[in-house]
């Protein structure tokens, strides 16, 4: 049985090919996208998610949620992703439609009309639409199957020393979520800076020679550029898929069970994701995070969802 799951994202190059993986991978079946302002606008954003639904002919409900973080002023990151959010390939405007309705109350039909413990939450921006859909709808906690979400980091950061953006720009959103009994995978900055787009792995890419192949393969090499220039990378870690990856086949990474916790009130370490280490986590702990990454099994499963996509919508 395909695990069922909501998308909940920013797009966003990386965001972009969770989408194209969930979409093209047979052990999933994506109820819904939603968006949330994060790597830019939320109408930037939403307008990335419906062109990508274009390009890989994607029929699944999109809805837009929350245009700010639930407390601090609005943060985007035009220096990786550009003035689109999603800079690189050039896009038609898209024809697909938004939902009318919000995204958080339909993320709440969705986990109120499926049976308890079939839906996984794979939140890849920021945490402010999940949070607000606990807290409107407290009874979703008990019927998620599982969070597994790309943000954080136990021993590095990328917005500041040591917080990862997604958890930075609404700590407030993810306090609420990491506080939540619900079992809950962090797959951080450490995990997901295993997961480089090397020159190998775009030469692959390329030689599918479709035109959903060719749109990813756009989105790299921009990526790549703003990973050399703001990060001095040499390749570009394509962070979102990695948290899809794990739902397809946890075998893909190793995890492990801690405690954790979200820093609120640091003056360097506002969003810090602090896990703790200390002792082997108690039985009934329900967090653990990403470790350690199968680098050829990741991109193969990229790979392989390029490829049963094939030329997508046209
Ligand atoms: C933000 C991102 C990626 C890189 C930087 N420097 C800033 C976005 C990605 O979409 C991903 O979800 C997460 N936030 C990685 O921090
Ligand atoms: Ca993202």
């Amino acid at each position: 049985m395909p695990r069922k799951i909501i998308l909940d994202c920013d797009p966003g190059h990386d965001d972009a090919i969770a989408m194209l993986l969930a979409h093209g991978s047979p052990a999933i079946e994506l109820l819904a996208v939603t968006t949330v302002a994060g790597n830019q606008t939320l109408d930037k954003v939403t307008r990335n998610a419906l062109a990508v639904a274009e390009i890989a002919n994607i029929r699944v409900p999109i809805a837009a949620g929350c245009d700010r973080p639930l407390v601090r002023e609005r943060e985007i990151a035009p220096s990786i992703h550009g003035d689109s959010g999603m800079d690189g390939p050039l896009l038609a405007e898209p024809t697909r439609l938004v939902e009318p309705c919000h995204a958080v109350d339909l993320i709440i039909e969705l986990l109120m009309n499926h049976p308890p413990g079939s839906i996984t939450l794979v939140p890849t921006g920021a945490l402010t639409n999940i949070a607000l859909a606990v807290r409107k709808e407290p009874r979703i906690a008990s019927r998620v199957r599982e969070v597994v979400l790309m943000g954080g980091g136990y021993h590095t950061g990328n917005w500041s020393a040591v917080a990862e953006f997604n958890i930075k720009i609404d700590p407030e959103a993810a306090h609420i979520v990491f506080n939540t009994p619900w079992p809950l995978t962090m797959v951080g900055l450490d995990l997901t800076h295993q997961a480089l787009a090397t020159p190998q792995v775009l030469a692959r890419i390329a030689a599918l020679d479709t035109s959903p192949a060719r749109f990813v393969q756009e989105l790299l090499l921009f990526f790549g550029e703003s990973y050399r220039r703001e990060q001095g990378f040499e390749c570009p870690p394509v962070h979102d898929p990695c948290a899809v990856a794990y739902v397809i086949d946890p075998q893909v990474m190793t995890v492990r069970k801690a405690p954790l916790n979200v820093e609120l009130t640091g003056t360097l370490t506002l969003g810090m994701t602090v896990a703790d280490f200390r002792s082997p986590a108690a039985a009934d702990c329900l967090t653990q995070v990403a470790v350690q990454l199968d680098h050829g099994y990741f991109w193969q499963m990229v790979e392989d969802a390029l490829r049963r996509i094939g030329e997508g919508g046209r």
